[in-house]
């Protein structure tokens, strides 16, 4: 029996309140609105920005759905909706793609205007479609994928190929694009280069993947879990440093290692220090330093210009610089062409309802990444 058109009953994991673990709870799924998408989702995996917001050190509104890293199938479509149809797989998109505003019309620029309506928690009216207890409960940078059902608006979806496999390429929804666009697409990695890289999660290993593809000569991985080693190798580094094993800053040895400095650096831990030590890394007058980590929301830098001023580049940018909507079903082919594997960023499949045990994987930096089955 068909449920378009009526609310759903389902299961969701809610977050009441920071700090605090999540609860799975019985909701109700509104229908999709004109211009909006409801998807039956099937694998969701966990990302460190997730655990930002239970930490508190990204504020958004709650209770909430969280979850931004996901891949499902269309359940129903609301009037209005062209791109895509029930039955179809897609990817929801954390960060939309209007295809009509200043920045959508930029050739290079990603961030779309209509992302700053999503981090108060609503779809574009200002309203949620998930109920729990009579209560309103929020949805999170537009995508809340740790539900069983959830609504999205057209502009934050990507239909995406039928013969994928969601349980892998829901990566593709955020860590990997992530990673492997902050080398590809933002950096722009050229062949022989020299690079770096701080922090071997899910994002991290997305960058090696990229510089590797884009034909980096030497890639330093740079990690206080040494466990993360291996992988990194596996992955393309060819070498893994300790900050803790070194008494001199992290920078001064990777300058020493590389005649002055890498080519290209990366920062994907999303601290302030690591940070610096990241741009310091990078060759004062070649190099080009990205930040791809998301910081405290407090926390602030000083910089001494001169830093700049010899010739670095320093950089940033949200989901790997990609434009969503054009980009996820092309890396989703790119990834069954066999251009790149996500398999090796995949430590643990749960099922959904043990999403808290999933945190707690990341948090102890067990896991890369732990996908949520429905
Ligand atoms: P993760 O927690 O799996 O990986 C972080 C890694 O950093 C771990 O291996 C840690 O051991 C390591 N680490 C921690 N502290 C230090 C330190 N002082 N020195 C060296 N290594 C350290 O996280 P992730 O890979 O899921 O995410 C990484 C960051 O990227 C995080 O800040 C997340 O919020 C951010 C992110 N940004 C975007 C974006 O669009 N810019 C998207 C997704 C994630
Ligand atoms: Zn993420
Ligand atoms: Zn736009």
């Amino acid at each position: 029996m068909s449920t378009a058109g009526k609310v759903i009953k389902c299961k969701a994991a809610v977050l009441w309140e920071t700090k605090k673990p999540f609860s799975i709870e019985d909701i109700e799924v509104a229908p999709p609105k004109a211009h909006e998408v409801r998807i039956k989702m099937v694998a969701t995996s966990v990302c460190r920005s997730d655990d930002s917001v239970v930490a508190g050190n990204h504020p958004t509104p709650l209770p909430a759905v969280l979850g931004h890293e996901g891949a499902g199938i269309v359940e129903s479509v609301g009037e209005g909706v062209t791109s895509v149809k029930p039955g179809d797989k897609v990817i929801p998109l954390f960060s939309p793609q209007c295809g009509n505003c200043r920045i959508c019309k930029h050739p290079e620029g990603n961030l779309c205007v209509t992302s700053s309506a999503h981090v108060h928690g609503t779809m574009s009216d200002g309203t949620t479609r998930f109920t729990c207890k009579g209560k309103p409960i929020h949805n999170f940078v537009s995508t809340s994928t740790f539900s069983q059902y959830t609504v999205v608006d057209e502009m934050a979806v990507a239909k995406i190929d039928a013969a994928s496999p969601l349980d892998k390429v829901c990566l593709i929804g955020c860590g990997f694009s992530t990673g492997y666009g902050s080398a590809v697409k933002v950096a722009k990695v050229t062949p022989g280069s020299t690079c770096a890289v701080f922090g071997l999660g899910g994002v991290g290993l997305s960058v090696i993947i990229g510089c590797k593809t884009a034909g980096a000569a030497r890639i330093i991985a740079v990690d206080i879990n040494k466990d993360k080693f291996a992988k990194a190798k596996e992955l393309g580094a060819t070498e893994c440093i300790n900050p803790l094993d070194y008494s001199k800053p992290i920078h001064e040895v990777i300058q020493e290692m590389t005649d002055g400095g890498v080519d290209f650096s990366f920062e994907v831990i999303g601290r302030i220090d690591t940070m610096m030590s990241s741009l310091l890394s990078s060759h004062a007058s070649c190099g080009v330093s990205v930040i791809v980590g998301v910081p405290p929301n407090s926390q602030s830098l000083s910089v001494n210009p001169l830093l700049l001023l010899l010739g670095r580049t320093w950089k940033g940018a949200i989901f790997g610089g990609f434009k969503s909507k054009d980009s996820v079903p092309k890396l989703v082919a790119d990834f069954m062409a066999n251009k790149f594997p996500l398999e090796p960023l995949i430590t643990h499949v749960l099922p959904f309802e043990k999403i808290n045990e999933a945190f707690e994987l990341l948090r102890s930096g067990k896991s890369i990444r732990t996908v949520l089955t429905f």
